[in-house]
């Protein structure tokens, strides 16, 4: 739970492995890094097993290197891609039974208020939509209707892609996948809405495309979560694998959807923690 853990003990420098070593001396614990550096600092994820041209391992890496302290942070994941790529983050992370994620991070957040008194833990949910916004809708919907202080984070990829591409809640209408060959015949839910109503202060839908801008709003979300109360990020995260394009096209298949409007990015502040933002960038400002 603190950048302590990680060091290394005295005299064990030179046995621990140089990847270790590396991000000890040059990862981003404690020190601040934004995403647009990016490549300048050892990451907080290793190699993973997602697949190639994946939305979702790549969304990962820019969340991984905006947060505000990942030193102080907890992720609390569910089954999904995401899943497999937590295990080689060095962010301490608890994997939850599916759908029980926000719930996990309810008892984690309040435990750790009382854990340690006076300072600041970040606890950040980070599933599927599978996982959000179908069969773990409900406890969601109460962590927010409760104004739980922890930010949750959807990889949306349409689909539940680590069963083989089923639709899920958050696919569009007509969508056809491997499991789904008659087409989606219902509409896709929204949730950012359905979030502001049930209590988020902020919410954001967003894609990878522009990292810098994913970057801001996922330090934005944690800081306000941290004040205020819950927020919400919906991240499209192109699947290359069930939707059957290339690889290499994700980021333009990002750039189409936010351009043809069935992705649009936006985002919502409640006046309070529009206030709180304001604020913040303005003591940013002032100290340079
Ligand atoms: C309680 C429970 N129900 C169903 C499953 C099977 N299951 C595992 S992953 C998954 C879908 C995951 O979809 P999503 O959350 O969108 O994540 P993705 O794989 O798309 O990243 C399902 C239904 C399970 N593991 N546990
Ligand atoms: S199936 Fe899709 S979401 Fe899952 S790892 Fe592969 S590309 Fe990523
Ligand atoms: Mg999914």
């Amino acid at each position: 739970m603190s950048v302590d853990i990680i060091k290394i003990s005295p005299g064990f420098e030179e046995i621990m492995p140089e990847d270790y070593r590396d991000l000890v001396n040059n990862g981003s614990y404690g020190k601040g890094f934004s995403v647009s550096e990016l490549g300048t600092f050892k990451e907080l994820i290793e190699e993973h097993p997602l697949c190639a041209g994946c939305g979702l391992a790549l969304s990962l890496r820019f969340i991984l290197a905006s947060l505000p302290d990942p030193e102080d942070t907890v992720i609390v994941g569910t089954t999904g891609c995401n899943s497999l790529a937590e295990a080689q983050v060095a962010i301490h992370n608890i994997h939850s039974i599916f759908g029980n994620q926000n719930a996990v991070a309810t008892g984690l957040k309040r435990a750790l208020e009382i854990r340690f008194p006076g300072r600041t833990k970040d606890v950040v949910v980070m599933a599927g939509d599978g996982g959000v916004g179908d069969i773990g809708l409900g406890t969601t919907m109460h962590s927010w209707l409760r104004g739980e202080k922890f930010t949750t984070i959807m990889f949306d990829n349409e689909a539940y892609a680590n069963t083989g591409g089923q639709e899920s809640g958050m696919s569009c209408e007509g969508t056809v996948l491997n499991m789904a060959p008659t087409g989606k015949k219902f509409p896709k839910i929204p949730l950012p809405e359905i979030a502001r109503d049930a209590g988020c202060v902020y919410t954001a839908v967003v894609t990878p495309s522009n990292p810098k801008r994913l970057g801001k709003m996922v330090r934005q979300a944690i800081l306000i979560a941290r004040e205020l109360g819950p927020s919400y990020i919906q991240i499209y995260c192109p699947c290359p694998t069930n939707y059957k394009f290339k690889p290499s096209e994700s980021i333009k298949r990002a750039k189409e959807k936010e351009k043809d409007g069935s992705y649009p990015v936006r985002e919502y502040f409640s006046p309070k923690a529009k206030e709180f933002v304001e604020r913040l960038e303005k003591r940013v400002n002032e100290t340079g």
